[in-house]
């Protein structure tokens, strides 16, 4: 069986569901580590009153025994605390009270192309599956990944490099220790100036009724050279992976090493020229191609950076339309963050590890 995932469930209902087929048997999985990654994802500044509902863990139901894999699908859950305030809104059965519908689509969210597609006139039957709540079941698929890349000694991390109008300096020389810190650090930057002013913009245009998009930095340390490959467009790993980060909620761009820079410099600034010496064998003194030449990893560290837009929940919400009148009204209102940022970066390393481990 070849590696794949899947996920279900909605933002309100009972909870979330991944199933992970094609690991190998007898993987060593640690419940601490996984829930680790869960938490990590509920972190960073500018999150709303939903984080202090939650507290995300694994719960693995199928596949693994004594914590050891066997071979077989592996169910998790992760429960949404969340529902019992929403029991009768989302009920999966019929209740008898008559809910009011949502009408008033959100620019820039599922909303209205949604309720077209599937013919919808509430448009909660929209936005509960379009929600980046659904990021939480993809975390708990990617820490089980991770676990299959860690024992091959892989090692996959993240750090924000933008918010709104604040930008981290641009760091070429990471290495995994570089990021030890990183989570601790209310905006996961790794520039402590720079993560103080990422703080004061979110609070000065969360002030401002507004939501803030950013970019951030996969890096991933320990790949053999060869995975992916040239022969097809479907095996290029450059093409599954951006497939994978803009698969991500709000994300609206992905790119591989200094893509949009590389684009403006002549050739011979733009690729990374190769030496070989007795101690160290084949090296490169630059990575301008972040890790990836004819969709392949090449050795070097691979780096994937992705573009997140602004939540498209508005505390003051943009003009719209109503479904059902026709009639011009601001966009549905709810609770929301003001930035996702640091846990979008977080959902693009599992993706990035459910890649790889495919
Ligand atoms: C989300 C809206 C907010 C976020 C949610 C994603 O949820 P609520 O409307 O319940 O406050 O908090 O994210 C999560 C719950 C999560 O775990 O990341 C949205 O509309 O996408």
């Amino acid at each position: 069986m070849s590696f794949r995932f899947t996920t279900a469930g909605e933002s309100h209902g009972p909870g979330l569901v991944t199933i992970v087929e094609g690991l190998p048997a007898g993987l060593e999985l640690d419940r601490e580590t996984l829930d680790r990654d869960m938490a990590r994802r509920q972190l960073g500044h500018g999150r709303g009153g939903r984080m202090k509902i939650e507290t995300d863990s694994v719960e693995i139901r199928t596949g693994v025994r004594h914590g050891r894999t066997l071979g077989s699908p592996i169910a998790a859950l992760v429960a949404n605390r969340d529902y019992k305030n929403w029991d009768e809104r989302m009920n999966p059965w019929p209740i008898e009270d008559e809910i009011p519908e949502i009408t008033l689509p959100r620019p820039g969210h599922a909303d209205l192309t949604g309720m077209w597609k599937y013919n919808q006139t509430d448009l909660r039957n929209i936005l509960e599956r379009a929600s980046a709540r659904e990021t939480a079941a993809r975390v708990a698929a990617g820490a089980i990944a991770r676990a299959f890349l860690s024992a091959l000694g892989v090692t996959v991390r993240s750090h924000v490099t933008r918010i709104a109008s604040v930008e981290a300096p641009e760091r070429g020389d990471l290495s995994p220790e570089d990021f030890d810190g990183v989570d601790d650090d209310p905006v996961r930057c790794l520039d402590p100036d720079t993560s103080a002013r990422m703080v004061e913009e979110i609070n000065v245009l969360r002030k401002k009724n507004e939501s803030l998009g950013g970019t951030f930095e996969v890096r991933v340390f320990g790949l053999v050279p060869g995975l992916g490959s040239h022969v097809s467009w479907e095996e290029r790993l450059d093409g599954r992976l951006a497939q994978a980060i803009c698969s991500i909620q709000s994300i609206k761009g992905a790119s591989v090493g200094e893509a949009w820079d590389v684009a403006s410099r002549p050739g011979s600034e733009a690729h990374d020229e190769i030496f070989w010496s007795e101690e160290r064998g084949w090296y490169r003194e630059t990575n301008h191609a972040g890790g990836l030449e004819g969709g392949m990893t090449n050795g070097q560290p691979l780096s994937v950076r992705a573009a997140i837009k602004p939540i498209s929940t508005m505390t003051k919400p943009l003009r719209s339309v109503d479904i059902k009148t026709k009639e011009s009204d601001k966009a549905h209102k709810e609770r929301t963050d003001s930035t996702v940022v640091p846990a979008a970066a977080v959902v693009g390393e599992a993706m990035i590890c459910l890649v790889l481990a495919g």
